[in-house]
């Protein structure tokens, strides 16, 4: 498995003023780091490409449907327009060397109708999706869809709806990210969200319940990487947590006090503690043999 930090815990853009971080990101440990992407337009792949090159990081993406756009708008034009940013934003991220774009991307977050998903936009996301097939087939990306919690989204809580959305979206390179954060909230056992999500499992959120630091909280981190293991899992585990300044994002995940001294808190000592976790289950499951 590979460790990787979202610098969203820092800053809403990558760009050449927070090239500083890597270089404190790969002495902590880390394979690489996921920069965010909320417009491809903005997006400066060069800078993150050179710059996790230079520190010998991986770089994964992480995406949000921001500016008004939605895969499940009513309104056939957004629908459109959101689709081709998707295109836009997987060829970004390969040019950014990323091999991986992850997030809610089918509504904004924290877009709260007041009512029930409707089988339109299900529709409407999995039609999206399966046009966005060749695209990912052409630069060699996966996108990792990610269910959120009921305060941050109504279209996808849960693991067995992701699993059964990317299920009928049918394509390899269409997944699901599965965030521990998410799934505390979700989930009756963040451990069986995993099992659940199973084979279909691309990326994942390494949080802690109240996004401070792993291991500080009540996650059943035991569990999570036992279930890993039995799934198969083999990719990124990403810590995940946010600063107070990424605009749109700050408001609709929103966190209102500090929870370590500093973001470094979150991400170093966090890092520290997962490797320790995912080592010590993989002695377990040998001893178990
Ligand atoms: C949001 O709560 C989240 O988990 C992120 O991965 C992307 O917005
Ligand atoms: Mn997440």
């Amino acid at each position: 498995m590979k460790f990787g930090v979202n610098t969203f815990i820092w800053t809403a853009a990558f760009g050449p003023e927070q090239l500083d971080l890597l270089g404190p990101i790969k002495a902590a440990g880390f394979d690489g780091v996921e920069v965010p992407l909320f417009d491809a337009a903005g997006f400066q792949a060069d800078v993150i490409r050179k710059g996790t090159e230079a520190h010998g990081l991986e770089c994964t993406v992480c995406s949000v449907m921001a500016g008004g756009r939605s895969l499940i708008s009513s309104d056939a034009a957004v629908r459109a327009a959101s689709l081709a940013h998707c295109k836009d934003a997987v060829k970004a991220a390969a040019e950014a060397g990323a091999r991986l774009i992850a997030g809610p991307l089918y509504a904004p977050v924290g877009y709260l109708p007041g009512r029930r998903r409707t089988a339109d936009e299900w529709r409407w996301c999995v039609e999206a999706y399966q046009e966005l097939g060749p695209t990912l087939d052409q630069y060699g990306v996966t996108v990792a869809i990610e269910p959120l919690n009921r305060f941050e989204t109504y279209f996808l809580n849960t693991a067995a709806d992701a699993r059964a959305l990317v299920e009928a979206i049918g394509h390899p390179r269409v997944g699901v990210l599965f965030d521990t954060f998410h799934a505390n909230i979700e989930e009756k056992s963040i451990a069986d969200g995993y099992r659940t999500v199973g084979p279909y499992l691309k990326h994942v959120h390494t949080c802690e319940n109240d996004r401070g630091t792993p291991g500080s909280g009540h996650v059943d981190w035991q569990g999570v990487f036992a279930a890993l293991k039995e799934v198969g899992y083999d990719g990124w585990l990403t810590i995940e947590s946010f600063g107070f300044s990424l605009g749109e994002l700050s408001a609709a995940a929103p966190i209102w006090r500090d929870l370590a001294p500093t973001p470094e808190t979150i991400a170093f000592e966090g890092v520290k503690f997962l490797k320790q976790a995912a080592s010590s289950q993989a002695r377990a499951a040998r001893m178990d043999l």
